[in-house]
Parts: C-alpha cells; structure tokens; sequence
C-alpha cells in the first residue's frame, strides 16, 4: 500500500505522460503535413513510447491497490514554426518530465516509499536516454540547418535513426 500523497503524485505523472503522448501525436502530424516522412515517423513513435510510459503506472497503481486517474488531456499546439523549433519543443518538454520524475524520487524518500522509488529507478534511465537523443538531434539540426534546402537532410537523418530504433528494439525482444 502505497501513501495517497504519492497516489495523487503519481496520478499527475500520468497526466505528464499523457500529455507527452498527444503533444508528439499532433507534431507528427505537423510534420505528415509538411512533407517530412522521416520526422513524422519518429514523432508517432515517441508518441507510442509516452502512452506506454502512462500505462506503466497505470499498471503499477493497479498493482498496489490504488486508484489510476485516466487524466484530462489539454489540447496540445497544432502548428510549429520549424522542425528544430518543434524539436527545441520536444527537448524542453523531457526536461520538464525528468524534473517530475526528480520530483517523485524525492517524494519517495519524504514517504520512505522504497517499493515506488523502486518503480522508478526505470523512468530515471529512459529520462537520461531521451534528453540524450532529443539533444543530439538539435545538435544535428543546428548542423545541418533548418533552411528549405536542409529539410531533406534532416528528414534523412530522422529515418536513421528511426531505422536504428527498430533495429535496437528487435535485438531487445531476441534478449
Ligand atoms: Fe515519458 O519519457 Fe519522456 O517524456
């Protein structure tokens, strides 16, 4: 049995999840609309990724016999005035998540909840990873530029890595 003050906590990184979920959905079909395969691609994925993210804990408030919230979801921007603004975007929005999750571990040891500060060792790492790549890929934009001419190098890139995603993944489900 978990506290109510970490119930409610951990209800609201739901909503930070959920809300990653559908803010990467409508950027992937901003990117769709612009021509950018490769980005729109990445973007669902990342959107998959969150909502899996979500369901985690959806999952684990289940298991100890708490209450998971399905949460309200605010309507998240449509229109983004570039790829590496969109992307400065999506960098700022895992730097906001990892905050939480430092936010929750703290909780944990206030509430000496070594059972969730447990659960979320796993957030810790995926948080590391994605600021990781979010940051080298605004470092590959920055490079490369965001011009019209440079789109297409971009979206290059972005199927890639898209294509090293699937590759890690399918090694991960071999394991
Ligand atoms: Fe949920 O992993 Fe990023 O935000």
């Amino acid at each position: 049995m978990i506290s109510q003050k970490m119930i409610d906590a951990l209800n609201q990184q739901i909503a930070l999840e959920g809300y990653a979920s559908y803010l990467y959905l409508s950027m992937s079909a901003w990117c769709d609309k612009e021509g950018l395969e490769g980005c729109k691609k990445f973007m669902r994925r990342q959107s998959e990724e969150e909502r899996a993210h979500m369901l985690r804990i959806f999952d684990y408030l289940s298991e100890t016999d708490s209450h998971a919230l399905a949460p309200a979801i605010a309507q998240p921007p449509h229109e983004f005035e570039s790829v590496q603004k969109m992307f400065e975007q999506v960098y700022a929005h895992e730097q906001k998540v990892t905050a939480a999750i430092n936010k929750l571990i703290s909780l944990c040891y206030e509430e000496h909840d070594h059972t969730t500060l447990n659960f979320l060792q796993w957030y810790v790492t995926e948080q590391r990873e994605e600021e990781a790549l979010m940051r080298n890929i605004l470092d590959k934009i920055r490079l490369i530029g965001d011009g019209p001419q440079s789109l297409y190098y971009i979206d290059k890139e972005m199927e890639k890595i898209n294509v090293q995603q699937l590759q890690s993944e399918t090694q991960a489900e071999k394991a």
